[in-house]
């Protein structure tokens, strides 16, 4: 891990991780609420809710403003239902993620579909506070920021072409399509988000910031094909070697694992050019160079 980065995160962590907290009442109806809150704490790397906070902080002076803190919160409610809903016996069927069964493995089918459907809803709520502490358009463009990333133009979408292509050979364009949707939109919407807390960013950082994070999005889809062939399951927290044995087209079956390992690391220096095309001062992106570095260095 970059020096200083650790410093930096230990308390981005622990805001998002009392925030989460909070937002997650463990009393509601039926112990919906466990199953939630086992979905949601204790694990995970929080990189979205890391990349929103740093990247409010690069373009603005947000350190602790309540918009940045919501945004990154309902960016890891939707992950955490992505990954709820994508472990079922209807999708990947694991019972093993961050370490721990898996939530249909813990609660049953029926409450972990609805604790995934629950933490969907929660995220808008989250960022849509009703107490004037966020203004009404930043709220409105996240909104509209995470409906489109998740919905079926984004993850949702990415998805559905995933089960769609378990034993089919897909061309590189297909198989970037595909993680540009699934997984790549979700990543591309938290750089946007906390962009989007802080208003007036100029159009050209706009757009650099955009170009980060879709080559960040596919740098970390191709680390995690990467990771599941030289990963063992112990330190990914999930089964590894799933891709493979569900016959899934990854970047390693297309490439090879050394092309596949140079190409995330290609991916990961054009990130950081599209940091550098931002125009803003360098000091305030440190933070997002860490996580890239960290993106492509990550052993789960
Ligand atoms: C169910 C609508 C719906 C979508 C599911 C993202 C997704 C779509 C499924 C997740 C399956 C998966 C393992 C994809 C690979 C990339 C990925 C999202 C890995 C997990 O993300 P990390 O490594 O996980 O950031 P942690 O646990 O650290 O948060």
């Amino acid at each position: 891990m970059r020096v200083g980065l650790k410093s930096w995160m230990q308390p981005h962590l622990d805001r998002v991780e009392r925030a989460l907290s909070a937002g997650i009442a463990a009393e509601s109806p039926a112990d919906l609420g466990q199953a939630m809150r086992y979905a949601v704490l204790d694990g995970g790397k929080r990189l979205r809710p890391l990349l929103v906070l740093a990247t409010a902080e690069a373009v603005g002076d947000v350190a602790n403003s309540p918009a940045a803190l919501n945004a990154a919160c309902a960016i890891e409610l939707i992950h955490a239902y992505s990954l709820v809903h994508d472990d079922m016996p209807c999708m990947d069927n694991d019972v093993l993620r961050r370490g721990k069964p898996t939530v249909h493995v813990q609660f049953g089918e029926a409450q972990a579909l609805l604790a995934g459907d629950a933490l969907l809803t929660l995220a808008f709520e989250m960022l849509t506070p009703p107490d004037g502490s966020v203004p009404a358009a930043v709220q409105a463009a996240c909104v509209a920021l995470l409906a489109r990333a998740s919905g079926y133009q984004g993850m949702a979408g990415g998805q559905a072409i995933d089960l769609a292509s378990v034993g089919q050979r897909l061309s590189e364009d297909q198989l970037r399509q595909m993680h540009r949707l699934k997984t790549g939109a979700v990543l591309l919407c938290s750089v946007q988000m906390g962009a989007a807390c802080v208003p007036g960013v100029p159009a050209e950082a706009h757009a650099a910031l955009t170009r980060f994070g879709q080559a960040l999005g596919l740098a970390f889809q191709v680390v995690d094909d990467v990771l599941d062939v030289t990963a063992d399951s112990v330190t990914l927290g999930k089964t590894a070697g799933k891709d493979q044995a569900a016959d899934k087209p990854t970047y390693v079956a297309l490439m090879g694992l050394d092309a596949a390992k140079a190409y995330a690391d290609a991916l990961a220096a054009q990130a950081m050019q599209a940091l550098a095309e931002t125009g803003l001062p360098e000091a305030r992106l440190a933070a997002l160079r860490g996580l890239t570095a960290m993106v492509v260095e990550r052993d789960n």
